[in-house]
């Protein structure tokens, strides 16, 4: 089995490469929950929905979260509220953009939540209506929070990433409930004959994960065969604000960077062609570095950094 443990939209990418190369049903899919949000009275859960839609082939391509062919006629329909609402109420935002058809999927969480029903059991419903034969779980039942503090105070993190598209500087990244809440299951990271990192934000998508108790020890105990891939390419990020947040929290925008970062938990870290400058700076960091075409938007890329990947350890065991 190969476990992924993965944010928003790079790592769905990676994700449709890798059930291009493996049985989908050897894959299992832990994902980022510090983004979600409650708007409308909705339980929204963005990273888990990217990974589903993205793998069913729902996504809308250009924004990378969504659905395509959207439409946007109850968002619409609020901007006459927004006159007449108080100050201070939370009713209607109109700046966390819900499709018509994506509103379906909130719908249907935020009642199953009131039913009672874990965010694992919802996913596994959700991925059974999109037709995935991958199991995506939340990395925990439990409520963490991502919120980002910024100079003039702490912000959720939807409103620091949407809302003020995440152009301001963050002084510290906290999750909260992170120290109480409960990884879905420990068994996965003993069991994995490959744990792969994908190429999500280190700082906002993979560290809520690694905040989780027994996390972090049970990747450190089995390094070599854990593998991860750097978001950050030529010193930026493809899509987000990794790169500044690095730089904003101390660290270097590059694979080096990552790799600093990652060295603890992971043995093996794979860097875009063009870092290739880089393989032995990140190697004196105690990882192996492998240099390939990371670029995703790039047809079959996907599907070639998987098997790449897999690969690594896998001198250490078969699939
Ligand atoms: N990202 C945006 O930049 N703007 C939006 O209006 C927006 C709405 C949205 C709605 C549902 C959903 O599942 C994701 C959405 N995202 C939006 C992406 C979201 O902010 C993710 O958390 C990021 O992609 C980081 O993973």
């Amino acid at each position: 089995m190969i476990m992924v443990l993965a944010g928003g939209v790079g790592a769905a990418r990676f994700l449709s490469g890798l059930i291009q190369v493996v049985n989908p049903a050897d894959v299992v899919a832990v994902v980022n929950t510090g983004d979600d949000t409650e708007l409308h009275g909705l339980s929204i859960s963005p990273d888990i929905d990217t990974v589903i839609y993205t793998m069913s082939g729902s996504i809308d391509p250009e924004r990378g979260w969504g659905l395509r062919d959207e439409t946007w006629r109850a968002m619409g329909a609020l901007e006459r509220f927004e006159t007449v609402r108080p100050a201070g109420s939370a009713a209607a935002p109109r700046w966390f953009n819900l499709g018509d058809t994506d509103l379906a999927t909130h719908f249907y969480r935020t009642a199953r939540v009131r039913e009672g029903a874990t965010l694992q059991q919802i996913t596994e419903e959700l991925r059974i209506a999109f037709g995935l034969s991958v199991a995506v779980v939340p990395m925990s039942n439990d409520s963490v929070r991502t919120i980002v503090h910024l100079a003039d105070g702490p912000v959720p993190f939807q409103e620091y990433f949407v809302r003020l598209q995440h152009n301001v500087p963050v002084t510290r990244v906290e999750f909260v409930g992170a120290e109480s809440a409960a990884f879905i299951d420990h068994s996965l990271l003993t069991d994995a004959d490959t744990i792969v990192i994908a190429p999500s934000n280190p700082i906002v998508s993979i560290a809520p994960i690694r905040a989780l108790a027994g996390v972090d020890s049970a990747l450190t105990a089995r390094r070599d065969s854990v593998v991860a891939i750097s978001p950050i390419v030529a010193g930026a990020a493809l899509k987000g604000p990794a790169d500044r947040m690095l730089v904003e929290l101390g660290h270097e925008p590059t694979v080096v960077g990552v790799a600093r970062i990652y060295a603890p938990i992971c043995g093996t870290l794979i860097i875009d062609s063009q870092d290739e400058h880089l393989v032995a700076a990140v190697e004196r960091e105690g990882m192996r570095c492998i240099a390939t075409d990371t670029i995703m938007s790039k047809p079959g890329v996907a599907a070639s950094l998987a098997r790449i990947a897999i690969d690594v350890p896998s001198n250490k065991g078969d699939h």
